[in-house]
């Protein structure tokens, strides 16, 4: 109990130093002429960093400066935060709907509708049975590219499967009064099977020509590790599919031998948060081990390391075996946190409520309980703010509506939706 109280005191006065005072973009501007000029490895304490503890990782070094302890930086936008519902279990994801309503998913294996004014709908008949054990049960759901005119939705889950499960993706026709699901069919079986409970991924979403990507875990346990580097295997990946679960012909391991050709890129551990920014260029955010969660700018056929490469260390302090956190062919993450954020859902924010956040990246944090707001310049983090540490809830999705308002779920057994707007 005792400890518990000082972790909590910890995590408050953490939260109450937030950032350093003045303007963020003389800050931001100041980090970045110094991160131009400067490409020894070490520090880039050109500004108050936000992160001040100790590091998970003491001896660890960043690539180059401006990879860990940003600047911190405040966007003072007056917003507050409207609670639509507390009655969600363990919610995973939350897709603002054209109408206003939400969609979301609950990871014991139920989706349903929340209006916008916060009514809790039934859940949805036709979701196909997920294995809730661990961190697994429904995850993540988005919209058909056409779902104004054909109101199909993509789901991801932990399928049980013979001898274990793996993650799959389903899709299905919302009815208009959002009660069923018709015409429901499992498009993608990730394989191989294994008898686990965790780092299952998973995050959908569409690029411009309609395809879907898919992110996912390696598993965790150490004999998957190695996963993340096979190209016959789907663990440790992001995948891109057509929405009828083929793989396009321009991915970039088609017609390599012993390569599964939905691959779109390797060496991933977990990842929960994955998107585009308004240019199209994707990004992930990814639980590392201890001191080494890493945002990446994702690029087609390249390795981001896992197991081989990687920052952090094992949960029980020792060294990751065989990992070193540089390696000449394997892709630097843009940033890592050490600490850990545990890091879950993200969203590039591009809309008119918020002009103060236009631009940001929006990544929610499990174990840090807060929405992590990251500064980009060059794809380079230039600032960073935490907002939202004062809840104290595991941020699991961040969303934006087509409102420009925000929308994020937490995730506890009475798990909250919130809509973030700008305060009157
Ligand atoms: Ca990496």
């Amino acid at each position: 109990m005792t400890n518990r109280l000082a972790i909590i005191t910890i995590l408050s006065l953490a939260a109450a130093v937030t950032g350093c005072t003045g303007d963020s973009r003389n800050l931001a501007a100041s980090a970045r002429s110094q991160g131009s000029s400067d490409t020894a490895s070490g520090s880039a304490a050109t500004c108050p960093p936000l992160e001040t503890r100790d590091p998970n990782a003491a001896n660890q070094r960043p690539a180059f400066p401006g990879q860990t302890r940003a600047c911190g930086v405040k966007s003072n936008v007056a917003y507050q935060v409207v609670v639509l519902t507390k009655n969600l279990e363990h919610p995973w994801a939350v897709e603002p709907l054209p109408d206003g309503n939400l969609l979301v998913t609950e990871k014991p294996g139920r989706m349903r509708v929340v209006s916008a004014a916060g009514k809790l709908g039934q859940p949805i008949a036709g979701v196909p049975k997920v294995d809730a054990r661990g961190q697994g049960g429904l995850l993540d759901v988005a919209l058909s590219p056409g779902f104004d005119s054909d109101r199909t939705i993509f789901w991801s889950y932990s399928e049980p499967r013979q001898g274990g499960n793996a993650t799959s993706v389903a899709r299905g026709v919302l009815s208009p009064d959002h009660q069923r699901l018709d015409q429901v069919k499992v498009i993608f079986r990730a394989k191989p099977i294994y008898d686990g409970d965790k780092h299952y991924g998973s995050r959908l979403f569409f690029d411009r020509e309609g395809m879907l990507y898919v992110t996912l875990g390696e598993r965790s346990d150490k004999p998957m590790r190695a996963q993340a580097q096979r190209l016959d295997s789907h663990m440790g990946k992001i995948l891109r599919i057509t929405p009828d679960g083929a793989a396009p012909k321009d991915n970039p391991f088609v017609g390599q031998a012993n390569a599964l050709p939905e691959i779109w890129s390797l060496g991933h551990r977990n990842i929960q948060a994955a998107g585009f920014d308004p240019e199209w260029q994707l990004w992930d955010v990814e639980h590392g081990t201890n001191g080494g969660d890493e945002l990446n700018r994702v690029g087609k056929g390249m390795n981001y390391g896992w197991p081989l490469v990687a920052y952090g260390e094992e949960y029980a302090g020792t060294a990751i075996s065989g990992a070193v956190t540089a390696r000449e062919g394997y892709e630097q993450p843009v940033y890592y946190w050490d600490p850990v954020i545990a890091p879950s859902g993200m969203q590039f924010y591009t809309g008119d409520a918020f002009p103060g956040w236009k631009g940001s990246l929006f990544v929610g944090a499990l174990r840090e309980m807060r929405l992590v707001r990251l500064e980009l310049k060059d794809n380079k983090v230039t600032g960073e703010e935490h907002l939202l540490a004062e809840r104290r809830q595991r941020v699991r999705d961040v969303r934006q509506g087509p409102d420009g308002a925000l929308y994020l779920v937490t995730d506890q057994e009475n798990g909250e939706l919130w809509k973030v707007v700008p305060r009157r």
